[in-house]
């Protein structure tokens, strides 16, 4: 498709500035097609940047090796620029969207010159689902095509669906400028020197503008840039709620349905608790979404989508015993980026489960070294990066829901919160309410696994809702969104619909560092003792902190004693004082006014029934 086939005329005069900007040699408007797809990969196979995987293993996939400046999201050059300070909050990197929008021109002027600018028009979520919403991205890039081609729903019904005056988020990216006289080609086309990276968003104009990076979700616009940044604060002005929770749907052994969205940290396990295959007799988990839900109030009932089409996950630690359905979701028609690859051109990671066979691998900086006999990970000699990735369509997991895509969503029960935590907070606990529930998610904290940069392993960053990298304006008005909703519903006579609100901890150590939750399958164990929860089951005690499983409620895994489970269960008094301490001083304080009051009152709650 071409340009003059464009017939929004506010997409179409965007696109043409663009051009005017950046002068590409040439424009292709995206169709989505099968046919386009391979195109893309074909350009990249073709410089050299792609590797066909062995069409006997790994049917139609591909092996990517980015930059080593290319491998995350780059969160130090993440900016949220809205015009006020003050509404970006304490969690983002605030900078003025004049000054912010300048650079940029600077660096987006003739960056695409000798290359083909593609825009592609995507729907996150079915397209015209009354959730969803459309983006339109500006790109340079092939790989990005593609990847959004699995990630997003990419194509010309999507045009249709804007009509000529639709609304839509315009997504400018482009990975660098063209090598200057003398630099050097490093084989991936980004910019080199993280400081010159930029993700920027423009909350009060909804925009996104990302220049320097092809990785995953600095340069897939649709997905955090879109669906969790921009798109929460689309939800704070329209009244629903975009966040970082996967969606899964839960079957009782009497054919009973419940749909579950959870948020939790990255590496806790997200993508592996929303295929998990459970161990409970009779139970069954399939997945809807395992990253974002977008979510809306009808008729007091909260429903969800799951804005993406595909998922984008981390392939170290993924094998058939803490994912067997991602395994087997990867078979075939995925991307694989900063992975090994095998001397029979086959993908391999560490913790996959076995180890790599052949002489020799290709790690993800390209060098050839002996095959690791096991698959342990060697600090500092990993063979895949420790946030290596695969691209892979939804509909490929074995255990998808059938209405994974249905425009309507999926009513919602109930909300998981988690963290990775050794001690204090137990297995599972249920909130007394929605505010309570509220005020649980805006305390979560989980460990810092890696020593990163400057953080310190085994420290407790305090992660609200899972959305301190990914909320697009102030935290404290955004805990008060969700009272807001919250507070609606009952007004509005549907308290009674709103979801249960619970949190989770499956890393609890004990005295010799030894986790004392096997994790993984067995947390349907506790999946089902919410189910009963939401049902109204007596399985719980109530407690200062919210209600606990009843002794002998949960059925203990093979390898959980008694004891054990009692420890896990248990109220930890000192635990949750120092807790509440921590909270206090080194979170609560950042939100200053903004901090909604009945938060900071249930606090002081919590303290009182403490000491009592
Ligand atoms: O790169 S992404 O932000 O899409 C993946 C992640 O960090 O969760
Ligand atoms: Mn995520």
């Amino acid at each position: 498709m071409n340009l003059n086939e464009l017939k929004h005329e506010g997409l179409k005069k965007w696109v043409e500035e663009a051009v005017a900007m950046m002068t590409p040699d040439s424009v292709e408007v995206c169709d989505g097609s099968k046919a386009e797809y391979d195109r893309m990969l074909k350009i990249m196979v073709d410089a050299g940047l792609g590797v066909p995987l062995n069409p006997e293993k790994r049917p139609n996939s591909f092996w990517f090796r980015s930059d080593p400046s290319d491998v995350a999201r780059a969160e130090s050059r993440t900016f949220i620029a809205s015009k006020n300070k003050d509404d970006a909050g304490p969690t983002n990197n605030w900078t003025d969207p004049v000054e912010l929008k300048d650079t940029m021109r600077g660096l987006y002027k003739g960056c695409m010159k000798g290359r083909t600018m593609y825009v592609i028009p995507f729907s996150m979520g079915p397209v015209g689902s009354d959730i969803a919403k459309i983006g339109v991205e500006i790109s340079d890039s092939p790989y990005v095509v593609f990847n959004m081609h699995i990630m997003t729903r990419v194509g010309a019904d999507v045009l249709k669906v804007l009509g000529t005056d639709g609304f839509y988020v315009p997504c400018l990216h482009s990975i660098a400028k063209p090598l200057g006289p003398g630099e050097k080609d490093t084989g991936w086309p980004c910019e080199p020197d993280v400081n010159k990276k930029y993700i920027s968003h423009f909350p009060d104009t909804y925009e996104i503008w990302s220049y320097g990076s092809g990785y995953g979700g600095n340069a897939l616009l649709g997905k955090k840039c879109l669906a969790l940044r921009i798109a929460s604060v689309l939800a704070r002005d329209e009244g629903w709620l975009a966040e970082h929770m996967l969606i899964l749907k839960l079957t009782n052994p009497q054919g009973k349905v419940k749909y579950i969205a959870g948020a939790l940290p990255s590496a806790c396990g997200k993508t592996n608790l929303a295929m998990l295959i459970p161990t409970l007799p009779g139970w069954k988990v399939e997945t809807i979404g395992d990253d974002i839900a977008w979510m809306k109030f009808k008729n007091g009932q909260l429903y969800a989508i799951n804005p993406e089409a595909g998922f984008f996950g981390v392939l170290p630690g993924t094998s058939d015993h803490s994912n067997k359905s991602a395994m087997d979701s990867i078979k075939k028609n995925t991307i694989f980026t900063n992975c090994g690859l095998t001397e029979d051109k086959d993908v391999w990671w560490e913790q996959i489960g076995y180890g790599a066979p052949g002489e020799t691998i290709i790690n993800w900086k390209g060098e050839k070294v002996p095959s690791p006999k096991t698959d342990k990970p060697v600090a500092g000699q990993e063979i895949a990066h420790v946030n290596a990735r695969f691209t892979v369509p939804a509909s490929q997991c074995p255990v998808i829901a059938s209405e994974w895509d249905d425009p309507n969503g999926v009513p919602i029960s109930a909300f998981l919160f988690g963290g990775r935590r050794a001690a204090t907070i137990p297995l599972v606990n249920q909130s007394k309410n929605w505010v309570h529930g509220v005020f649980m998610g805006s305390i979560t904290g989980s460990e810092i696994t890696a020593a990163a940069l400057d953080l310190k392993a085994g420290s407790i960053r305090r992660d609200p809702f899972a959305m301190v990298p990914f909320c697009g304006y102030h935290m404290g008005d955004y805990f008060a969104h969700w009272l807001k909703l919250g507070k609606k519903a009952q007004d509005e006579g549907h308290g009674d619909k709103l979801p249960k609100i619970f949190f989770v901890n499956w890393f609890r150590k004990d005295a010799d560092g030894k986790f004392m939750w096997p994790g993984y399958s067995e947390n349907s164990r506790v999946l089902a003792w919410m189910f009963d929860r939401c049902d109204g089951a007596q399985n719980f005690v109530e407690t200062p902190i919210g209600n606990l499983p009843k002794p002998g409620s949960i059925p203990l895994p093979s390898d959980v004693s008694d004891a054990t489970m009692a420890e896990l269960i248990k109220l930890d008094v000192d635990g949750w004082k120092a807790e509440i301490a921590d909270v206090r001083e080194n979170h609560y304080s950042k939100f200053g006014s903004k901090l909604p009051k009945e938060l900071a009152d249930l606090l002081d709650v919590l303290e009182k029934d403490l000491n009592k």
